[in-house]
């Protein structure tokens, strides 16, 4: 029976070699699942974390992961790990699921010494799939850069590791597991959520607008924002089951590449171009933070997504105060930028993860930010928040009465239209990127001034990116190249990948306030796009002559 075991806890030490490819991405340690199933790889990695955190004798540690394969061996895992290190308690979801979102949040509810979380994200899970795992602070928020490289200089010198024996752990009954000092608690994770997302929209008022008869669709891709799902919308908003779709969690994800994007969710784009679509048509990402929205004929990009929360948040009754200011990360559009000007908001642009935005909402500097990789969030976590942005949009239209294609074109009319799209380059040779970045950069200094398929390069530089907060500097966090015509592409790789490169173009022109709203974006871009490709002259680096995916 749990409970039963005396104290203290039996630990042993169990002798492992090394691995040095252990250093952490934009988000975290992201590898194939056969990578993580050599012997004592994701051991050495989590006991690199603790000895670096080390955390206090008696801390509680959250820990919980998208459900994707492996999710539960790791939870076991990095329990009996944590109770070694002298952790007090470990808080996992039911099933060991947690949203990032709500691990986020209930690193900070629980004042935990931080939170390890097993995801890959928007990778496809399954045995020949990818894991990941990350760190995340007691703010709630992702590991800094220097946290993240302490924790690989960790990894690089650690020849053992030690776990704690424990009967068999339940991680489906919720409650609290005594083992000694040390407890297991298992928690509702989408019942905690959901109060706090009651907390910031007007339940009542989307409830209303589901019971006029307006319709709802939420993709869950068959991953952690299920059960979260059916929690918000059907339980507390009433929305019909139906409303919701492939809402079990299951460890491949049933297939489907969980990134809710045009490419890779092309059914939703179906389903929004139908006839009978939808109102609001939603979508998350493998770990819920993620999302994606649309509406009858149109998809809503998440550069605008973000701008139009903005422009809008005072119709909401959680931000009906507005933000002290906002931020975006340096690859997303400059529609943000408009409505804070507008606004009289300072706007800063940080380099692409989620973790950059973290000093400025602990600061209070910032209410609202955004990056053009489907991800949105505000000051309640400290990760961006898939289900979070879609109840934004649920409000929006439940207290506007407008339709996603009218606000949107209300806004394009105001602001002005950011045309933008993403171009990835997949390469399976990583060193081709790699010269590709590194030419473009011995080349900046020689670029302002000169004229590239049709327009004129203003300024072209590395961005290099100083913490207001803390002053720390990070460099190189993508190649920006602005045009005479108001147009700007940006060069970086992905941080994210488990193999190869992938080089990402991103493509921007401003079509203003009185200008052509309604074409579309690839079209509108299709000059830039050619001009990026000539100046990075992606075709000899890579040999692709097309991107792998326009996103
Ligand atoms: C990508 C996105 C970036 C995002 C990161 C993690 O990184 O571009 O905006 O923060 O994924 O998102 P990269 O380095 O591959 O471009 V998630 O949902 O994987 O936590
Ligand atoms: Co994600």
């Amino acid at each position: 029976m749990p409970g039963a075991m005396s104290d203290p806890l039996q630990v042993s030490t169990i002798h492992c070699q090394p691995y040095r490819d252990q250093r952490p991405g934009t988000a975290g340690l992201r590898k194939k699942v056969e990578v993580f199933r050599q012997p004592h790889y994701l051991e050495t990695f989590v006991e690199a974390i603790l000895r670096t955190i080390a955390p206090p004798p008696g801390a509680t540690l959250i820990v919980g992961g998208d459900g994707r394969y492996l999710n539960e061996h790791g939870i076991e895992l990095i329990t009996r790990m944590a109770a070694a290190h002298g952790i007090g308690k470990v808080v996992t979801g039911i099933g060991g699921l947690l949203s990032t979102p709500a691990a986020s949040l209930l690193i900070r509810r629980q004042r935990a010494a931080g939170g390890l979380l097993l995801t890959a994200s928007h990778n496809p899970g399954g045995p020949s799939g990818d894991f990941g795992i990350k760190f995340n602070t007691p703010s709630g928020g992702q590991a800094p850069a220097s946290l993240s490289e302490a924790i690989f200089a960790t990894a690089c010198e650690i020849h053992d590791y030690r776990l704690a024996s424990l009967p068999p752990l339940d991680l489906h009954r919720p409650g609290r597991q005594r083992f000694g000092s040390f407890t297991l608690e298992v928690i509702d994770g989408p019942a905690v959520y959901a109060e706090l997302m009651e907390s910031l929209f007007d339940f009542e008022r989307m409830a209303a607008w589901l019971r006029d008869g307006h319709r709802l669709r939420f993709d869950a891709l068959h991953a952690v924002t299920g059960p979260y799902a059916e929690e918000i919308f059907c339980r507390r908003l009433g929305a019909p089951r139906e409303s919701l779709l492939h809402a079990e969690p299951l460890p491949d994800f049933g297939g489907f590449h969980p990134d809710p994007n045009p490419v890779d969710a092309a059914h939703l784009i179906a389903l929004a171009n139908d006839a009978a679509a939808p109102d609001l048509i939603a979508a998350s990402d493998g770990d819920g933070d993620r999302n994606m929205i649309l509406g009858p004929g149109m998809l809503v990009h998440p550069c605008d997504s973000v701008a139009v929360m903005l422009a809008n948040a005072q119709q909401l009754p959680g931000y009906r105060d507005g933000f002290p200011g906002v931020a975006r990360s340096m690859p997303t559009s400059r529609a943000l930028d408009a409505v804070a000007r507008e606004l009289g908001l300072p706007c800063y642009e940080t380099p692409t993860g989620w973790r950059y935005f973290c000093n400025l909402l602990d600061a209070g500097l910032i209410g609202l930010c955004g990056e053009e990789s489907f991800g949105t969030g505000a000051a309640h976590t400290r990760e961006k928040d898939g289900l979070w942005a879609v109840l934004f949009w649920l409000n929006l239209l439940a207290a506007t009465g407008r339709s996603i294609p009218d606000i949107m074109r209300r806004h394009w009319q105001r602001f002005g239209r950011h045309y933008y799209q993403r171009h990835d380059y997949h390469v399976d040779d990583a060193g081709r990127a790699e010269a590709l970045v590194a030419e473009l950069r011995a080349r900046l200094p020689a670029l302002a001034g000169q004229d590239c398929a049709g327009s004129r390069v203003t300024l072209a530089e590395d961005f290099c990116y100083r913490d207001p907060v803390d002053g720390s500097e990070s460099a190189q966090q993508g190649i920006r190249v602005f045009f005479a015509d108001d147009s700007r592409i940006v060069y970086r790789l992905s941080g994210t990948g488990t193999s190869g490169a992938t080089l990402r173009v991103y493509l921007e022109r401003h079509e203003p306030a009185a200008g052509r709203h309604d074409a579309e974006a690839g079209e509108q871009l299709a000059a830039v796009a050619k001009r990026a490709r000539l100046l990075g002259r992606i075709e000899h680096f890579t040999g692709l002559a097309e991107p792998s995916a326009r996103i």
